[in-house]
């Protein structure tokens, strides 16, 4: 407890004294590592600058970057109890985000989450898409619009979160829940990962309440290489929650191969860098002023583990 007290304080002293409060990069995160004083297990991990060729990015974007996207979920409906392990799923774009990959593969999409899984990518949206061996019981559909290098937008109406109900659907267990565009949204397999010592939760609906304080996992995701390995983006939803930094009381303590907790004070992108090579392992969970975490059937804490190549 004293030592989240002592990490919170070193975050307030670094909003107080930052040269350089410019959005994304200055969020109120900070590490040991970027105040002088580097946690002896985890002498890698530091926050840093947002990189050059992202803001290149949201430069040439114009308007698209300040686009308010506002989702309307079709299908399934709240509540719904669907008989089959197929859903379909079919959510309009509003808010004048335009949806779609470039000639580059890049592109707004929208990222879509089946319980607490990681996310499957959606570019192309009007045609809707099926989840397929969706396994019986309840489940939640989180999706929220992402700029083309997965930030989230953050604005009312972009996120929105559906439960719905499979009953008697007759889906395999034992093989992955997929979308029809070929994405594992659920990977029953993910217990291999478990006993690897990464907690990886189970793909039914957690005990969620849409009306209380709600964490969405978001990035890291996958696989980093290059460049792309250099400075890592972690983004995240939030719901019913303000973080301390925006007026509000909660915080995002983001540990990263059990190192010394990385405390996130403004709801905004966070750049790390000095990823290890290999596999890397990331908690990120609400937590409230005290340091205590803050239970919402399971999601307001995430294990993920990515894959750094440098
Ligand atoms: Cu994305």
């Amino acid at each position: 407890m004293m030592r989240l007290f002592a990490l919170i304080l070193i975050a307030s002293a670094a909003i107080l004294f930052s040269a350089c409060p410019s959005e994304p990069a200055s969020n109120g995160a900070t590490s040991p590592a970027n105040t002088g004083e580097p946690a002896s297990d985890q002498p890698g991990i530091r926050v840093t600058e947002q990189p050059d060729r992202i803001q290149k990015m949201i430069e040439d974007r114009g308007e698209q970057e300040q686009a308010k996207p506002d989702l309307t979920v079709e299908s399934p409906t709240e509540g719904a109890v669907i008989e089959s392990s197929t859903v379909k799923v079919k959510v309009t774009v509003g808010g004048d985000l335009k949806m779609g990959k470039d000639d580059a593969g890049m592109g707004n999409h929208v990222h879509v989450i089946l319980d607490n899984q990681p996310y499957a990518a959606h570019y192309m949206w009007d045609e809707g898409f099926e989840l397929r061996n969706v396994t019986d019981g309840e489940h939640t559909l989180r999706m929220f619009p992402s700029r083309p290098w997965h930030q989230s937008y953050k604005n009312d109406g972009a996120f929105k979160m559906i439960r719905f109900t499979v009953r008697n659907g007759g889906a395999d267990e034992s093989k992955p829940t997929t979308d029809d565009k070929g994405n594992t949204m659920a990977d029953p397999k993910a217990e291999e990962k478990q006993a690897e010592g990464v907690e990886v939760e189970e793909s039914t609906a957690g005990n969620v309440d849409a009306s209380k304080p709600l964490l969405t996992y978001s990035r890291p995701k996958g696989k980093y290489k290059g460049e792309e390995a250099e400075a890592i983006m972690v983004d995240f939803w939030l719901t019913n929650a303000q973080l301390r930094g925006d007026g509000g009381q909660y915080l995002i303590r983001c540990t990263i191969n059990d190192g010394e907790p990385l405390v996130i004070e403004k709801w905004a992108p966070v750049w790390l860098a000095g990823w290890k090579n290999g596999k890397n392992v990331v908690k990120m969970e609400l937590i409230d002023a005290e340091g205590n975490p803050v239970e919402n059937g399971g999601y307001n804490s995430t294990t993920r583990e990515i894959t750094v190549t440098r």
